[in-house]
């Protein structure tokens, strides 16, 4: 299996987010995606290639030019305004409200993000719109005949939405991902979203759009981030009704459960007929993650690679959370492996 990889993305490195009413060392940190990197060769999974030189292009394609344009300045802007310390949003908009875009940079970080967990730096535009690139990449490897294929991406994506940011991600990599399937020829896509955390950004960007299909497995945003999405009555809407499913599960869920809630996911997929799929790969539904409540255990991920691959169809696996560091490479690679045994 090929991996896509950029060293681009040690370029965001945030130092704090606020967690539990503290300032805290942030959790999604340059060391996970090296650990996933080391654990991709030491188990000699193929070839690591480099992404494509392909700019904002696929990123333009599934997100606003104006908040392309913002991530774009806004390090700038805040470094200007209040020196070389990461930028972080303190307000946001009440209901009530009106939604005209600041002057200010403090307003515009508080229009764009949803929360004061991800930090923007020095360094975050670039990484980000390289691990565009590597799930940009990744797909076209699938258009031109790859079964599948890792988009070691970081930073992550899935929280990202049309014209917002948050939950550590900034563009929305499987969603450019899709895109440029879909672009590519593919007639119908999916995207299977198995982070612990609903996938709310790629949600936002398909739900009128009945091309690309979005199936979620999470836990409750009764209970659990992002909180104001992801509840099972959301299925679409216009053109794109029936082409969302979202499958809240409990704290504690455990394999056993999870994996027959993917079972009913899996078969979503197959009944969409897709032509190609992405999985939005999250390992922090393990058991020792430091901010999760699910309860999988490192084999589990083998057996998740094994259900992935008995779709049949060409896969893009895309990086998403997890958190527990010593075990990230083993778990994100054992998905891979399991794959690959299938296939
Ligand atoms: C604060 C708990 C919530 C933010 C959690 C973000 C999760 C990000 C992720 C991604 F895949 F995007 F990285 N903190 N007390 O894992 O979904
Ligand atoms: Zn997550």
């Amino acid at each position: 299996m090929i991996t896509v990889y950029s060293d681009d993305h040690v370029l965001h490195d945030g130092k704090a987010e606020l967690h539990d009413g503290k300032l805290v060392e942030s959790f999604e940190m340059p060391r996970r995606a090296a650990l996933v990197l080391a654990r991709v060769r030491e188990v000699g999974l193929g070839p690591v290639v480099p992404p494509d030189a392909l700019g904002l292009d696929p990123v333009r394609r599934v997100h606003a030019d104006d908040f392309v344009d913002f991530l774009g300045e806004a390090w700038d802007a805040w470094v200007a305004e209040h020196g070389e310390y990461d930028a972080l949003p303190f307000t946001w908009l009440a209901p009530g409200m009106r939604r005209i875009r600041p002057e200010h940079i403090d307003g515009q970080l508080g229009y764009y993000a949803f929360d004061a967990g991800t930090p923007i730096t020095a360094g975050t535009f670039r990484a980000a719109t390289a691990s565009a690139a590597v799930a940009a990449t990744g797909a076209r490897l699938i258009a031109e005949g790859e079964r599948v294929a890792f988009a070691l991406c970081r930073p992550p994506g899935h929280h990202a939405g049309r014209a917002f940011y948050g939950g550590y991600c900034f563009f929305n990599n499987a969603a450019v991902a899709a895109q440029a399937l879909r672009d590519r020829g593919a007639a119908r896509v999916a995207v299977l979203d198995i982070d612990y955390h609903h996938g709310n950004g790629t949600q936002d960007i398909f739900y009128d759009r009945g091309d690309v299909l979005f199936v979620s497995l999470h836990a409750d945003p009764l209970h659990e981030y992002p909180y104001f999405l992801g509840h099972a009555d959301e299925t679409g809407m216009g053109a794109g009704e029936g082409a969302t499913a979202n499958y809240p599960l409990p704290f504690g869920t455990g394999f056993a459960a999870w994996a027959e809630e993917l079972d009913h996911a899996l078969r979503r997929v197959a009944d969409f007929g897709a032509e190609a799929l992405v999985v939005s790969l999250g390992v922090d539904t393990f058991k020792g993650d430091p901010i999760s409540r699910f309860t999988l255990d490192s084999p589990d991920f083998v057996a998740i690679g094994q259900k992935l691959a008995g779709l049949r169809l060409p896969t893009l696996i895309v990086m998403e959370g997890g958190y527990a560091v010593e075990a990230i490479g083993l778990n994100a690679v054992n998905v891979l492996q399991g794959f690959e045994a299938t296939l």
